[in-house]
């Protein structure tokens, strides 16, 4: 009895550690890239997607809370921030994401650029272009303390 049960252990140990190597190679920058693709260099034949920025009643939102793209579709995002506060478009897996909030959240007022994302601040219009060179579900949301809360995530499915 005590025999299976360690037996039992170690395959469950065992299970986890390859699970566990999956979710780690899926969530990670693919090549040297990020999960979605990379920065598109030339926007000027990228599709364009225009999404707005609302707040009312204590909820921030996109326009749009799912985008279908091709696999190596570029497209530039146009974003309007139609809101009082300053937001954010951050592109990765759901996972990345949420990893990533919540080192923002344990960090007020940490600096935060990086290519997969851009800022819009209050009233203002920004564009970014993409390449989608993987395919797979996605997400965009901003990640400033409370907003995804609020409403401000969508998905992004490339096929
Ligand atoms: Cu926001």
């Amino acid at each position: 009895m005590r025999l299976t049960s360690l037996a039992h252990f170690s395959l469950v140990i065992g299970l986890t550690m390859v699970v566990g190597s999956f979710a780690h190679a899926d969530a990670g920058h693919k090549h040297g890239g990020f999960a979605a693709g990379e920065v598109g260099t030339d926007g000027s034949d990228a599709r364009v997607i225009e999404i707005e920025i609302v707040e009312a009643n204590g909820k921030m939102a996109y326009s749009r809370d799912r985008i279908e793209i091709m696999q190596n579709e570029t497209v530039r995002f146009v974003l309007k921030n139609a809101g009082s506060l300053d937001h954010e478009f951050v592109l990765g897996t759901a996972k990345e994401n949420r990893a990533h909030a919540d080192m923002m959240a344990s960090m007020p007022g940490m600096a935060h650029a990086d290519k997969n994302m851009m800022q819009v601040a209050s009233g203002q219009t920004s564009s970014f272009v993409w390449k989608f060179s993987n395919k797979g579900e996605f997400e965009f949301a901003c990640l400033i303390p409370g907003h995804y809360e609020a409403g401000m995530h969508g998905i992004m499915i490339v096929k």
